[in-house]
């Protein structure tokens, strides 16, 4: 099947296909990524996928490992599809195992009632980016293989747009990305994320403390999870904790609960089930709202940017690494210990450059021939 064929099997809602192009776009392999980025060109192309692409929401759930996201995300997507308002997809985004870089599948083995629906599960491997890296240079232990993987370390940029867009062209709304910590929730929020909920476990306790600020300033929704038996209390004190910081970063003095956000920040229950439809309604308004006020629209705009440059430099820099010309110059302004100092680097750089353009020195392009 040619690439517009396999872009109409995923427009049609076939599964098989859709978890194959997936697979695809997160191969090492390049000729696998690209015949799995060419189905995403075809799909661009078509109204439908446009649709599709411009209405799923895509929110991505972070938080500390056992806060309940897996579980809070698997409440949600049940009710989602007992309301029959849409069909979710759920994008795991799980540490890789050292030993064979593969995902680890406990999350969607658990998520039992789930995959028995219509809803798409899918764990993926947060290892080194395929775009950032090809096989050859991952392979050679260059010290300088680190320079062009920006990005590599959400372990969703490019794959997990990818996923997105392939999930969204296939139908799915909305994309939920569940991934592993909070550290991670700048990068994705910046990139990849229409909205960034934030799962608290009720008996937080002080651990948190250091990263409140850090959260509070990124997270749209916060949901303070566990509000049950013994944790209700608990959680109770923690959700207005993280109201009053809240009001603290932003500076808002009380009475003005709407204004100051306090709605922003629920207390729940994933397993009893508690306040996860308030929790689903306040995420669905917030995003609506945004798509009206054209905000939502300015921050896919601002993502489309970043990526753009992130894919380009990702080009050049594997690019570069293939040039013998701009390895030779790159040793050469090294002093013996391997040092460099920056404006000696810039000074390489450009007279690298130069020669490009004057054609002076060994000429550009690959040294071997091959397309990464
Ligand atoms: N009491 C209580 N336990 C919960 C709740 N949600 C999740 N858990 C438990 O917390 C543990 C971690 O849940 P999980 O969803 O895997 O957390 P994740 O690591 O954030 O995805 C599991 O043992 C869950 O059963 C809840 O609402 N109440
Ligand atoms: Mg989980």
């Amino acid at each position: 099947m040619d690439a517009s064929q396999l872009a109409q099997k995923v427009i049609e809602g076939n599964r098989r296909v859709l978890a194959k192009m997936i697979t695809d776009c997160e191969s090492t392999n390049p000729l696998h990524a690209r015949r799995g980025w060419e189905v995403i060109e075809q799909l661009m192309e078509l109204p439908i996928a446009q649709q599709r692409i411009d209405r799923a929401y895509r929110i991505v759930v972070a938080g500390s490992p056992g806060a309940g996201k897996s579980t809070l995300l698997e409440a949600m997507c049940l009710q989602l599809i007992a309301d029959e308002e849409c069909t979710p997809a759920l994008l795991l985004v799980d540490p890789a195992s050292p030993a064979n870089q593969g995902a680890i599948l406990g999350d969607q083995t658990r998520m039992g009632e789930l995959s028995q629906t219509k809803a798409f599960i899918r764990p993926s491997a947060n290892r080194p980016d395929p775009l950032c890296l090809a096989p050859h240079e991952a392979a050679r232990e260059t010290p300088h293989r680190n320079f062009f993987q920006g990005g590599q370390s959400s372990g969703l940029a490019p794959s997990g747009m990818a996923s997105q867009m392939l999930c969204a062209a296939a139908g799915y709304h909305p994309i939920f990305t569940e991934t592993v910590g909070v550290g991670q929730a700048e990068t994705l929020v910046a990139e990849i994320a229409d909205l960034l909920l934030v799962v608290i476990p009720a008996d937080a306790g002080d651990e948190l403390q250091g990263i409140k600020k850090g959260v509070i300033e990124l997270a749209d929704v916060l949901f303070v999870n566990k509000a049950d038996g013994d944790l209700l209390a608990a959680a109770r004190r923690t959700a207005n904790e993280y109201r009053s910081a809240r009001r603290m970063t932003h500076g808002i003095p009380h009475g003005k609960d709407e204004e100051a956000g306090d709605h922003l920040v629920l207390c729940g229950s994933a397993i009893a089930g508690k306040h996860v439809d308030s929790l689903l309604s306040l995420m669905t308004r917030l995003l609506d709202q945004w798509r009206d006020a054209g905000t939502l629209a300015g921050r896919r705009a601002a993502q489309r940017e970043m990526w753009a440059i992130r894919t380009w430099h990702a080009a050049m820099g594997r690019a570069l690494e293939r040039d013998q010309a701009y390895v030779r110059a790159r040793a050469g302004c090294l002093d013996d210990s391997g040092f460099v100092v920056p404006y000696k680097a810039e000074q390489a750089v450009e007279a690298y450059l130069r020669g490009l353009s004057t054609g002076d020195g060994a000429s550009p392009g690959s040294a071997d021939g091959t397309i990464g």
